[in-house]
């Protein structure tokens, strides 16, 4: 009975237990009734005054706040302005790379490391708005520099003499105008860019019977005019890149389909070269991010059927750990047996273009993830070794014949340790991101050694007790103002934001203002070891379209300048957009 008396719904409001009943309480609900009062006369104020009001009136009224209720609903249904969008976007997928690079644990299963796919739309024009600091500032100085030399004395040819103020023609393309073209875009160097861009347009033509090397031109040449295209959608650039891909195709006439060296753009025949009936390693095996995106641009598998025919085949040749022989024979599609492991000359950018290209087409093809990394252990455990005294991690390479380890590295392979890096901020295990970090120190001994703070072409490595870790050779001694170190630093810069990195790129550049700028352009030089080097005359293409690339790259503070979840940079520094497949 008591049970059913308490549970008897109250319809007196809330009691308040005598013990808590207090002063304040009281006279906060005494307050509240005289509001209510208040707002009740208030209340009937107004719709007396609305009563008062004529139909036109109250009409009014009604339309006014129609409109605004339609306009508020307009504004909060619109959807944000997509500069905004894009901004998220980028933000989200920089986090996404900012935490793969910083996790430590290295990966263990490579079927996960395959199936972490960004999915990253890339249709989207780069913008760049030009210098934005005195470091970049100075390198765009040193590019116009180079271009007004190139200008006066060399307009049209290959290259710049830039002592003798002549000029030099390797395969009559205007290389240098054709390489450097993204550079003076990305540096906003609009001046330069038209002028370069009215030459391509009304100049630069494929039907010279003439010899090139496929490698070459593809890199500089038809990556430079992908990359135009790209950043401009001016169909001038891919016109031209469609006529020099067709012509290009002559090298995939071997019975193997494994490209000759040498094509004849004019005549659409392609060769061995006259030296050997081999065709280089690294060579036929850099020509696939360019390829492909040709016919992604122009809708036509051709180029990239023929181009990846060849990494299938090459995937099947058996290797040494994954390493492989820098020759192979384009009439059988064999490697050359023992002939020189290397990640230098002619080895290099095999290596490269494995995960570039695994990078390129959305992380979908895994052979080519598997080879790289199964590379990259060969690498570790035939060709990594330590010098003395101090230890320095270098990359030596495996001599033809023997196979016996050569204790020297090529400027070249100081690509690598930016490889690493991009392998490891896409997942792979964190010793690839160690062994970039040490790698590229040695790769900045090699310049801090010199009085020049430049590094000689070729560096050998003590590994018995010895007073210096490194000598370099006379033979070996000369500057052609590579890429490579800085390209590297760049790879590191973006993907760990460690500004050390940049401070390095400042020194080295000191060095090339130094010692390598002449009055009409920049030389290569012909013993960094020397305080006064003898000048080598000669001003290669890839010190403009990637040297000084790479180097206003570094000095950015913005350091996704060139997002690389966005693109994947080709051998020539040109950048490529990522594809979902
Ligand atoms: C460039 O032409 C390319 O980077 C190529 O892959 C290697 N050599 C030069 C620069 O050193």
């Amino acid at each position: 009975m008591n049970l059913q008396r308490d549970t008897k719904i109250d319809l007196s409001g809330p009691t308040i237990p005598t013990i808590f009943k207090s002063n304040k309480i009281d006279a906060w609900n005494d307050s509240d009734s005289d509001e209510n009062l208040d707002q009740s006369i208030s209340h009937r104020k107004i719709i007396r005054r609305w009563n008062q009001l004529s139909r036109l009136q109250r009409s009014l009224i009604y339309v006014f706040f129609t409109v605004l209720l339609t306009v508020v609903l307009v504004i909060l249904c619109l959807p944000k302005p997509t500069s905004d969008v894009n901004k998220i976007k980028r933000k989200l997928e920089q986090d996404a790379l900012k935490n793969v690079s910083q996790a430590k644990e290295p990966a263990s299963n490579l079927d996960q490391v395959k199936k972490v796919i960004y999915d990253i739309e890339v249709n989207e024009r780069p913008v760049f708005s030009g210098p934005g600091n005195a470091r970049q500032f100075a390198v765009v100085e040193s590019f116009k520099h180079a271009w007004r030399g190139y200008k006066e004395h060399a307009w049209g040819h290959d290259n710049l003499k830039p002592v003798s103020g002549m000029a030099y023609d390797w395969f009559s393309l205007g290389l240098t105008i054709v390489d450097s073209l993204d550079t003076a875009y990305i540096m906003g160097c609009n001046e330069e860019f038209e002028e370069g861009k009215q030459w391509i347009k009304n100049e630069l033509i494929f039907t010279k019977n003439k010899d090139v090397n496929f490698f070459e031109v593809t890199i500089r040449v038809l990556g430079a005019l992908l990359t135009n295209y790209h950043f401009t959608e001016d169909t001038l650039f891919l016109d031209k890149a469609k006529d020099l891909g067709e012509r290009l195709m002559a090298a995939f006439s071997s019975p193997s389909g494994i490209p000759y060296s040498d094509v004849n753009l004019g005549t659409r025949t392609a060769h061995a070269p006259e030296w050997s009936h081999y065709s280089t390693t690294a060579e036929v095996t850099t020509v696939q991010l360019e390829f492909r995106e040709l016919s992604r641009a122009t809708n036509n598998p051709m180029f990239e059927d023929a181009a990846t025919a060849v990494s299938e085949k090459i995937h099947q040749l058996p290797k040494k750990h994954g390493l492989v022989p820098i020759f192979i024979n384009p009439n059988t599609g064999h490697f050359l047996p023992h002939a020189t492991i290397t990640l230098g000359a002619r080895g290099d950018s095999y290596y490269e273009y494995l995960l570039k290209q695994w990078l390129q087409t959305g992380k979908t093809i895994n052979y080519l993830l598997d080879d790289y990394v199964t590379a990259i252990e060969g690498v570790r455990e035939y060709l990594a070794k330590r010098s003395s005294p101090n230890k320095r991690l270098f990359i030596g390479e495996l001599a033809s014949g023997s196979e016996a380890f050569n204790p020297k590295m090529d400027h070249l392979t100081c690509f690598l340790p930016g490889t690493l890096a991009l392998g490891h901020a896409n997942g792979l295990p964190g010793w690839h991101m160690t062994m970039a970090e040490e790698l590229l120190y040695t790769c900045y001994l090699t310049y801090a050694a010199h009085p020049t703070f430049l590094a000689p072409e070729i560096t050998h490595f003590n590994m018995v007790s010895a007073t210096d870790d490194m000598y370099t050779k006379t033979a070996d001694a000369h500057s052609l103002l590579r890429p490579e170190f800085v390209e590297s630093l760049w790879y590191m810069y973006q993907l760990t934001g460690n500004t050390t990195y940049q401070d390095w790129g400042w020194q080295i550049y000191q060095g090339f203002e130094k010692y390598a700028k002449v009055p009409n352009g920049y030389t290569s030089l012909a013993n960094v070891k020397s305080e006064k080097p003898i000048p080598r005359d000669m001003m290669e293409s890839f010190f403009m379209s990637e040297t000084l690339k790479y180097l206003y790259l570094l000095f950015s503070e913005d350091r996704y300048i060139i997002d690389l979840n966005k693109y994947v940079i080709n051998s020539e520094a040109h950048p490529l957009p990522v594809h979902k497949n």
